[in-house]
């Protein structure tokens, strides 16, 4: 991986990784999680899997054909129902390390698993969290832990580099179960001068600020998956800016009703 710092060694070196997050708008770190512990984690992800998934809400499980079980993709707010991921998500590694990029407390907010099941996982479209977060000032990370071997061909996440520093590029709806809204714009010659593709193997972990465009391609394997853990921490200075999210719900009722669907 480009960009990248030892797992295990960032406390040794947090400046350096605080530098390379700030200036690049994400960060990589090989090795975050020992081969034992991604061991413990995919496990974990099996027995929620079986056991919680059937007892979720609707809204918080997706598929890529509903109705198939082998076709899951999406799972919103694992730390919710089960206290493997609770201890993963709160007063651990990951807490730690999202203190030292954004530089002060944190709020855990979400954890989610990802899939893109082989030939039919869909990309995800270039986008920017805060878009979806609505954060003043925009200040939160995404970390994305990879449970197994991920490369360009099962959809590795590319990122655009210094993305950042810019401010939020126009979004619309998007078809993507999971991902509805997508930047417009992408693929100026200068977001694709700047897109890094992050091949990573089980254990790494990249770390995304919430403004920094980020997609991944569709899994075009036809015998693997592509599972992962999405982490999402706010700065506690983030506070939620009820007046966009509230335009937000307004836009989103009159396409609704555009399309005779309310
Ligand atoms: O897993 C993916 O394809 C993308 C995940 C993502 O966009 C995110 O965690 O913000």
């Amino acid at each position: 991986m480009t960009n990248t710092v030892d797992g295990q060694l960032w406390h040794d070196q947090p400046q350096h990784a605080l530098e390379a997050y700030t200036r690049d708008g994400y960060l990589a770190l090989s090795g975050f999680l020992t081969a034992a512990e991604v061991e413990e984690t995919r496990q974990s992800v099996a027995r929620f899997i079986s056991e919680r998934v059937p007892q979720l809400p609707r809204e918080q499980v997706f598929y890529e054909t509903l109705g198939q079980p082998d076709t899951l993709k999406q799972i919103i707010g694992l730390f919710n129902h089960d206290t493997y991921f609770h201890r993963l998500m709160f007063g651990s590694r990951f807490e730690k390390l999202a203190e030292l990029l954004l530089q002060g407390p944190v709020v855990g907010k979400n954890m989610q698993y990802f899939n893109k099941p082989p030939t039919i996982g869909k990309a995800t479209p270039p986008h920017q969290d805060g878009y979806y977060f609505m954060l003043d000032p925009c200040e939160a990370l995404t970390m994305w832990l990879a449970l197994e071997d991920v490369d360009e061909e099962n959809g590795c996440v590319r990122y655009v580099r210094g993305s950042h520093l810019l401010p939020l590029r126009p979004h619309g709806r998007t078809q993507t179960l999971g991902f509805s809204q997508g930047v417009t714009d992408y693929g100026t010659p200068q977001d694709l001068a700047d897109e890094v593709a992050f091949p990573a193997q089980p254990g790494d972990l990249l770390i995304h600020n919430a403004l920094t465009i980020h997609r991944a391609d569709a899994n075009r394997s036809p015998t693997r998956t592509r599972q992962a853990l999405g982490f999402i921490y706010y700065s506690e200075r983030a506070k939620v800016d009820e007046a966009a999210h509230a335009a937000y719900q307004k836009r989103l009722a009159a396409e609704m009703k555009a399309k005779g669907k309310i």
